[in-house]
């Protein structure tokens, strides 16, 4: 048996199909999968992808975590059905996955409503006799001492790690996890803030002290000459969580 997990395909749909291919993953019940979370916005796949992942999500060995842009999408088909919600059509490049979602047939979209419903914050991980958390970004325990008063619940689990966090440093049971897994950052930023050598040339899984981010920008796609550096170091990561094995596909063209 092997655990495999994978953050933040934001619509490179062919990327996480080639991923897929790469590490071999068995649909059998050998392997586990955990997607944590971001499954459109940005790419030109973006409903496609979150079809996708609900089809392989009716394994029991397929389980699919929320992300903040999945609860975007969630809260724009809650409250703001017909009016412009900005904030994730605009700012974070939702108007894909929207307007692929308008062309779906009523029991489709029912069903996409139903999917992103069901979707978890957090997944505990035994493996080993280790105990992980998988979580697109920071785990709220709601009993997080001062930053559990500053943050609201929302804020708190979005909120971006700096490569030196501990992310149970406020959880009591502080001992309990061996590590979160997360995704919602793009590593280049830690290796950035604690000037990391450039293991591969391209974005590569970061290993926090008891963190590991998997998100290493498949959403930089090559939209403008702006775009041209972040899209050539992108990639959809796999990391197999049995023996820390990373697995890469390039994915700057979706
Ligand atoms: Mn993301």
């Amino acid at each position: 048996m092997a655990v495999y997990l994978i953050s933040d395909v934001h619509g490179a749909l062919g990327a996480l199909r080639r991923l897929l291919n790469k590490i071999e993953f068995r649909h059998d019940g050998r392997d586990e999968l955990y997607l944590i979370g971001d499954y459109g916005d940005w790419g030109s796949k973006s409903i496609e992808t979150f079809l996708f992942c609900m089809e392989l999500s009716e394994s029991p060995h397929v389980h699919c975590l929320m992300g903040n842009h999945d609860a975007m999408f969630l809260e724009h088909l809650e409250k703001n059905r017909g009016e412009e919600n900005i904030t994730w059509l605009k700012m974070n490049m939702g108007s894909k996955t929207w307007e692929g979602y308008k062309k779906l047939n009523d029991t489709r979209k029912a069903s996409v409503e139903k999917w992103l419903k069901s979707l978890k914050h957090s997944a505990e991980i035994s493996l080993n006799g280790e105990l992980y958390m998988a979580a697109h970004a920071y785990p709220y325990f709601g009993n997080r001492g001062n930053l559990g008063e500053i943050y609201s619940e929302y804020s708190a689990e979005w909120k971006r790690m700096r490569w030196n966090t501990d992310p149970f440093l406020h959880y009591h049971g502080r001992k309990k996890y061996r590590a979160l897994i997360c995704g919602h950052t793009i590593t280049e930023h830690y290796r950035e803030q604690a000037a990391i050598k450039d293991k591969y040339g391209h974005n590569a899984i970061f290993f926090g002290p008891r963190f590991i981010d998997i998100d290493c920008g498949a959403k930089c796609f090559e939209y403008s000459h702006i775009w041209k550096r972040e899209a050539a170091r992108a990639r959809l990561a796999a990391l197999r969580l049995d023996d820390i094995k990373e697995f890469y596909v390039n994915s700057n063209r979706g």
